[in-house]
């Protein structure tokens, strides 16, 4: 399995399966999230209706409408208070959650934003190894995905995946 770092807007980037950093209302917003209903259409904020929401660190699945991927796994980041308040737990948890998601439904392509570093402010540097080790630990001696990307959206975001794919 490789684990791919590249520069981009996810809604552009074809996978089976893209990894959506929603909040906990799962009705949308602004950041990724946003983009994601925008690219998608409304029927995707329709499908969300119908979910009841979603717990921190857990995820929940929809088709993917216009995006050029089979379904869209959405999990709500953790905002960064000061790190005290479980935010690394729960930031792995997210990751957890999509990858068993997009494996239950056969998806062998994942890409990924970088979750609760924008909006949420969680910090990159902290964020981007526990992204790297929860996946690295996810799939170890398992054959259940072709790749896991991380679509980055500026070079500060890439080179802190780079940096902690390399250590
Ligand atoms: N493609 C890839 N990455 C993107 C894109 C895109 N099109 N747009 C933004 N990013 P954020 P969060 C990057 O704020 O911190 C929403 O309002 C962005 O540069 O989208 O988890 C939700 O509804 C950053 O690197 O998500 C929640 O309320 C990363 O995606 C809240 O924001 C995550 O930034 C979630 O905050």
């Amino acid at each position: 399995m490789e684990i791919k770092i590249t520069l981009g807007d996810i809604t552009k980037v074809p996978a089976d399966a893209i990894v959506n950093a929603a909040n906990p209302t799962l009705l949308g917003g602004g950041g990724v999230d946003g983009a994601i209903h925008a690219a998608a259409g409304p029927e995707l904020l329709a499908e969300c209706r119908t979910l009841g929401g979603c717990d921190t660190g857990d995820a929940k699945i929809t088709k993917a409408y216009r995006l050029p991927a089979q379904y869209v796994i959405h999990t709500p980041g953790p905002v960064w208070r000061d790190g005290d308040d479980c935010e690394e737990e729960l930031l792995a948890d997210c990751y957890k959650s999509c990858l068993k998601l997009a494996a239950e439904h056969g998806c062998r392509h994942v890409t990924f934003p970088s979750i609760s570093t924008g909006l949420f402010r969680f910090p990159l540097s902290k964020a981007a190894p526990i992204a790297v080790r929860t996946i690295k630990e996810f799939c170890k001696n398992k054959d259940i995905f072709d790749c896991i990307e991380f679509v980055c959206f500026d070079e500060k975001t890439k080179k802190a995946y780079e940096t902690a794919l390399e250590d």
